[in-house]
């Protein structure tokens, strides 16, 4: 017999699909419901991966499956190209971006081809076409126009090595770059921000639409990003500074207790502060703020630092007891956290405590938190004071902050009080004083958006003579971004664009203007792309809106956990303001969430320097597209990693030789009834039609195809060891394995359902109703004895275990009334058929 070529059958029906391009969605009158399916868009940085692998193979399952419902499935795909690895590999090898974009997205395109993906290639589009990135300057306009695309002097996150600038997104944990790994330093430029901040009580609170919808983890890396936290402004006097001076404390109870100021040394208030002191106190700070502004924010914020510090020889006063404290500039203060200064209480602050010691300031206990509060646990109990654990209350011998509750002591109206209660009251007092009240702040900063980088979008705003920003009106759109030819693209902290004086140097209105020649951060890009493929070639809009009531939001979302804040929450952010623009009638843009673990190997991340790659097309060459598909779905549950140590794309491979057999061996016509074929068969048929949908919407795919290779065992047996291939059930199993293989591996499946007699595709059969009454447990007879005599019958589950069958034999009426108040002597229980009881007699 011929043998299972897979190679064959890549090629045969990927000719057959170029053909028939089953997957374009674009009948008008199709009334059937609809589901959108989106898949992250990759980056074309060379050809696709194994991680591409996984969730290509993932998201198509799911797209697949909503076909076989009976939706119409709009299930997109295109590019995100604009970005620094292009550049970067540009100037590694002197080719131009672009052409070494497109380059890999031709390769990319025809991998993801070959791989089977049910895409709809007619709504292709890339971020780097001059028809998409018109319409991030398009958004630009509408965020500018709306007040929430601003500029700003400020601080901001600087890559040494790519010299550019990051957003805080994309400092990681360690202080460093996540694109060069190199530390990041903080600088000062003019940038363009977009002002996410105010939308952060929206996106935050609407997280709650998403419980049970997004990945839990990705909701709470979301809530902590946003970092909402309570608490109040308190207004302090400054001698000899013209107005008072407010900060955030989340510990308003405490303010009986500050006893020192600190402001962040970077801040102007520091500079403002200082420019009054001696010369050496001027000097002193001045090498100070040398020295922090060469670490790291997350060095800054490492606990077990040293807290370093200067004095301001400046006094402020508490506005609650009258007493003068001093002034100190210190780097544990951030300067865009709440307002940059803090009130120090350093007895129940630990951080504050340990500035103190170090400057020998003063301590006071306000809370006494061995006082037992209703509902709190005292960091301090009375058992560790006796035990001589904790010497005393006394912060400063301790070297520990009394962080935890108790009752107010040395704060005079609070005396007594809880820290709720302190909270609240000493809030009622600023505001009626007028020197504070109730406020939140947040750890989420403004979006900045300005990239000195030539491979992205233009901003499409000018400059006049004197300086003064113009946004260009719609009509002188696009800016186009120019040839990079002849240009430095190596990084130097300004835009190579700059050096482009034919391009940077233009007219506005007869006027001479000058470009801004920064470029836009590429997560502009990728914030609004799911609304284009619903129009993605109209020239007029950047996506219609009839077509965005028809399909958005997309109902479900599959993509990698890396992009669990950034990408999600810009995406977020920009649909809120397309929806308060009046374009969209909905505020959050993905309605479900799937993120797939990573592909690893030997427990490690793959990477070419530890070589430890697996190269996605030499797995294709090796195992063919089927097999790779299918080992993705089987290797275990979608949100877990991969080891692909541990998949065998040969077992996947023999299991669909297995069941491409199953349908070379059926022996009948298609349309034959199948009512009486092989009961046994037609039952496992019948469970898996039933089973498979609640396990594919509930991401379980690789139970999914466990159940498919056991219906595929099931029919081999009815082929080989009962009634053969002619039983009409063999027929059935063997359709209706090729309609649900044709969600995992849809080479095979597409062969199966043609050598069954079928039209292409088995991608748009439907999904078969199971017969209910073939998924009632079939019955048995178990017969109970009682010294050797029958007398009672049960129907019972052929498969009912020995437990339970006892326990039916002895709850029967007749058997139990003769059982009752004798002794059973021996009781033996054979599963399912019969039970014998022999009583002493
Ligand atoms: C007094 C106080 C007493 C504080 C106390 C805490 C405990 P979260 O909860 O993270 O929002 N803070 C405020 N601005 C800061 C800045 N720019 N840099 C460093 N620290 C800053 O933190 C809020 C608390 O962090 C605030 O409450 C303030 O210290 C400090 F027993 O005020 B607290």
């Amino acid at each position: 017999a011929e043998s299972f070529d897979f190679r064959q059958l890549e090629h045969k029906w990927s000719a057959i699909w170029e053909q028939l391009q089953p997957f374009t969605v674009d009948d008008p009158n199709d009334q059937r419901p609809r589901k959108y399916i989106l898949d992250m868009f990759p980056y074309p940085s060379g050809d696709l991966h194994m991680g591409h692998a996984e969730v290509y193979a993932l998201g198509d399952i799911v797209a697949r499956y909503w076909r076989l419902r009976g939706f119409q499935v709009l299930h997109p795909i295109g590019w995100d190209s604009f970005g620094l690895p292009a550049e970067n590999a540009a100037i590694k090898r002197g080719v131009d971006p672009r052409e070494w974009t497109y380059q890999n997205i031709a390769q990319q395109r025809q991998s993801m081809k070959r791989y089977a993906t049910s895409f709809d290639w007619s709504r292709v589009f890339h971020t780097s076409d001059e028809e998409y990135y018109r319409w991030n300057q398009w958004l630009f306009l509408r965020m500018y126009e709306k007040g929430l695309a601003y500029r700003k002097d400020s601080w901001v996150n600087w890559d040494p090595v790519d010299q550019t600038v990051l957003a805080n997104e994309q400092v990681l944990a360690d202080g460093t770059s996540d694109r060069s790994g190199a530390v990041v330093v903080k600088k000062k430029l003019t940038q363009w921000y977009f002002k996410i901040t105010d939308y952060a009580d929206r996106l935050l609170d609407d997280l709650n639409q998403l419980e049970g919808r997004w990945p839990q983890k990705v909701l709470t890396m979301q809530r902590n990003w946003i970092g909402r936290s309570f608490g109040a402004e308190v207004d302090f006097v400054i001698e000899g500074h013209p107005e008072a001076i407010t900060v955030f404390t989340t510990r308003p109870d405490t303010l009986f207790g500050a006893t020192f100021m600190v402001v962040a040394p970077e801040s102007d208030l520091a500079s403002e502060l200082v420019a009054g002191a001696s010369p050496e106190v001027q000097e002193r700070f001045g090498t100070y703020l040398e020295k922090v502004q060469q670490s790291s924010e997350i060095e800054r914020q490492d606990h077990t630092r040293e807290k370093t510090g200067v004095f301001l020889e400046r006094w402020a006063i508490n506005p609650v007891n009258g007493e003068r404290i001093s002034v100190w500039a210190g780097d544990y203060v951030l300067a865009d956290y709440g307002t940059g200064i803090i009130m120090a209480v350093p007895a129940h602050d630990q951080r504050d405590l340990d500035f103190a010691i170090a400057h020998d300031l003063p301590v006071r206990v306000v809370v006494d938190v061995t006082a037992p509060v209703t509902g709190a646990i005292p960091v301090v109990t009375q058992e560790m004071l006796d035990s001589g654990e904790v010497p005393e209350l006394d912060p400063v011998a301790t070297g520990v902050a009394l962080a935890g509750s108790g009752r107010m002591i040395n704060s005079g109206p609070l005396n007594g009080l809880s820290k709720d209660n302190a909270i609240n009251r000493m809030i009622e007092l600023l505001e009626e004083a007028g020197t504070g009240r109730a406020t939140k702040t947040y750890r989420l900063r403004d979006w900045l958006i300005s990239r000195q980088r030539y491979w992205g979008t233009p901003i499409p705003i000018v400059y006049d003579e004197e300086g003064n920003e113009i946004a260009l009106p719609d009509d002188q759109l696009p800016v186009t971004l120019p040839p990079s030819e002849g240009l430095d693209l190596r990084p130097k902290g300004s835009s190579p664009l700059g050096a482009i004086d034919h391009w940077v140097n233009t007219e506005l209105d007869g006027k001479p203007v000058r470009r801004d020649a920064d470029t836009m951060d590429t997560f502009v890009d990728s914030s609004w792309y799911f609304l284009r493929f619903l129009s993605a070639h109209d020239d007029t809009q950047a996506f219609d809106p009839a077509e965005v009531d028809k399909w958005a939001p997309v109902d479900q979302y599959v993509g990698g956990v890396e992009h669990a804040i950034l990408h999600l929450l810009y995406a977020r952010f920009i649909t809120k303001v397309l929806f308060d623009l009046g374009y969209l009638t909905f505020t959050e843009p993905f309605t479900s969430l799937l993120n797939q673990g990573m592909v690893i190997l030997d427990g490690a991340k793959m990477s070419k320097s530890k070589g430890n790659v697996v190269y996605f097309s030499e797995e294709l060459d090796n195992y063919g597209v089927d097999a790779v598909r299918l080992s993705m779905a089987f290797a275990g549950p979608p949100e877990d990693d991969i080891d692909w140590r541990d998949v065998s794309p040969v077992g996947s491979q023999k299991f669909l030789a297995r069941a491409w057999r199953l349908a070379r061996d059926v022996q009948s016509e298609p349309g034959i009834a199948f009512g009486n074929g092989d009961g046994t068969l037609r039952r496992a048929t019948h469970h898996l039609l039933n089973d498979l949908p609640g396990l594919i919407e509930s991401f379980k795919f690789n139970v999914a195809v466990a159940r498919l290779m056991e219906l595929v065992n099931v029919a081999r047996k009815t082929i080989d060891q009962g009634p053969g291939g002619s039983d009409p059930a063999v027929r059935e199993a063997a359709e209706t394995v090729a309609i649900a293989l044709s969600m995992f591996a849809p080479y095979t499946a597409e062969e199966m359902w043609e050598i069954l007699g079928f039209p292409p595709s088995v991608a748009h059969a439907t999904w078969p109703s199971p017969d209910h009454t073939l998924l009632v447990e079939e019955s048995v007879v178990a017969i109970v004895q009682i010294n050797g005599k029958v007398r009672a019958r049960l129907d019972v589950s052929p498969s009912i275990g020995t437990d339970e069958l006892r326990k039916r034999a002895l709850a029967d009426e007749t058997i139990s009334s003769l059982v009752e108040g004798q002794e059973i002597k021996n009781l033996i229980v054979r599963p399912p058929k019969i039970v014998s009881i022999q009583l002493a007699d």
